[in-house]
């Protein structure tokens, strides 16, 4: 069975084209001037964009976190996913100290196997540097699994030491993987923390002002130094705030391997939000946390010059009502995670609305950039002949305004509640199925695949 995709505007990082596409079960057979293809069935793209999926290389579904779970499942989020026109995440695996990283490996594929509405992969968070994690890391390599996250963050958790990062980093060089790095100086954070709460200041705001921008700064610039010295790729993680951006920004004028992601958040939402009255504050706790405004322009600058290189979510969902509810009285207990993953396509589309970056750079950041960055490229991230026809029909005209009432995740409320947005998902096919149109949603659990990755396709 084949499909043609008619009349739209196929966008690429280099911008758009009108164009047919041939898609012939699973994949693209052929993109081609209006009128020179044919097929069984057709779907008017007229005056719409045809890009292709969205990778969301940042999510957590079903992750422990403090005691409790994020509440989309891998089916549930990667429906939602479908929705807003993602139609790859990367998840991450959680190393739990004392435990191996491919029991951690095992335990993760078997949550998304058989659940996923579409294709996904895994990294590796790291919580637990000894001999043979550091030997495991190449299993997992051989896996298609080369990218490992680690925190400067949560001592006592998840947190390295700079030696276990230094330890790490040196096995990445070595085997070809990326370090991904939660960048916050957290020993500083958790001493400010436990200031304030002494002091008697417990609302969700100072989960905001005792993680200043400084201590994303200094650990950024910490990463980048360790990475320097072990000759590691590293990829900063949701990055949120000016003094890291300068930091990253430096070591690749420097020619180093850095590179960043931010996401929607922080591009969106404030601090502000953060001191909302009557705990609803909690709803914006994420780490790292909103910043004031004025760091939104800078991260939008960073953007259009590829300092930051790519927009994830960081999907993290927690429900309102019970879970941020174990934070009331004491910040620090408020589960961390904003859920986005719905929405990413359509909000960095609003850049697109307001000037911010350009047609090209929508699809770069949010699609070619993370196919690469991540070992999906040529199959993912772009429309072109043998690729997977994992392709958006977006209406670049419809209007939408986001709402918990109307969403897909499975959590109940939304930190866009009420955001009014230029732009829609029309129809997403998923490896040649259509899986969201008009009408509703036609996929399935199970349809999703696990992708086996090749290593970063940046490295120099
Ligand atoms: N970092 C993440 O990337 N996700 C959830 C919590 C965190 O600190
Ligand atoms: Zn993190
Ligand atoms: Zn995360
Ligand atoms: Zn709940």
């Amino acid at each position: 069975m084949t499909t043609l995709i008619q009349g739209g505007q196929v966008v690429s990082p280099s911008g758009a084209i009108t164009a047919d596409v041939l898609v012939d079960g699973e994949t693209i057979a052929a993109v081609g001037a209006p009128g020179t293809l044919t097929g069984d069935e057709t779907i008017d793209a007229t005056g719409r964009y045809v890009l292709p999926g969205g990778i969301d290389a940042h999510t957590h579904m079903e992750m422990p976190f403090g005691g409790t779970h994020s509440v989309d499942s891998f089916e549930t989020g990667t429906i939602a996913a479908a929705w807003g026109g993602t139609t790859t995440i990367i998840d991450f695996a959680v190393q739990a100290k004392g435990t191996s990283l491919l029991s951690t490996l095992d335990k993760w594929q078997a949550k998304a196997d058989g659940s996923c509405a579409i294709d996904y992969g895994f990294h590796m968070i790291v919580s637990d540097v000894n001999d043979s994690s550091l030997k495991e890391m190449r299993a997992c390599v051989d896996g298609g699994v080369g990218s490992f996250k680690m925190f400067m963050a949560y001592p006592g958790v998840f947190y390295s030491t700079d030696g276990e990062i230094l330890r790490a980093m040196q096995q990445a060089r070595e085997i070809g993987a990326t370090i991904m790095m939660h960048a916050e100086n957290g020993i500083a954070i958790d001493e400010l923390a436990a200031q304030a709460v002494a002091a008697g200041r417990t609302d969700p705001v100072q989960h905001g002002l005792t993680r200043p921008p400084e201590l994303e700064g200094e650990a950024t610039s910490r990463a980048i130094r360790l990475a320097q010295v072990t000759g590691s790729p590293l990829y900063i993680v949701h990055l949120s705030a000016a003094p890291a951006l300068a930091a990253v920004a430096e070591a690749r004028d420097n020619g180093q391997n850095v590179f960043a992601e931010t996401c929607p958040q922080y591009l969106y939402l404030s601090i502000e939000d953060l001191a909302k009255p009557d705990f609803e504050g909690a709803k914006f706790v994420a780490s790292p946390p909103l910043r004031e405004k004025s760091h939104q322009a800078d991260l939008w600058r960073g953007l259009r010059t590829n300092d930051l290189s790519v927009v994830s979510t960081d999907h993290c969902p927690f429900c309102f009502k019970d879970q941020k509810e174990l934070g009331r009285g004491d910040f620090r207990a408020i589960p961390n995670g904003i859920p986005g993953v719905e929405h990413r396509m359509d909000l960095l589309h609003q850049g697109v609305v307001a000037g911010e970056i350009s047609l090209g750079r929508w699809v770069e950041t949010c699609s070619a950039t993370p196919a690469r960055m991540f070992g999906l490229y040529p199959r993912k991230g772009v429309i072109a002949a043998g690729s997977d026809a994992d392709i958006v029909v977006y209406d670049p005209s419809a209007r939408q305004t986001l709402s918990a009432e109307t969403h897909h995740m499975n959590v109940d409320y939304s930190a866009y509640e009420g955001f009014s947005l230029t732009g829609k998902v029309h129809t997403v096919l998923s490896r040649g199925r259509v899986v969201v149109s008009p009408d509703g949603f036609h996929g399935s659990p199970g349809h999703g695949k696990f992708l086996s990755r090749e290593l970063n396709q940046y490295l120099n």
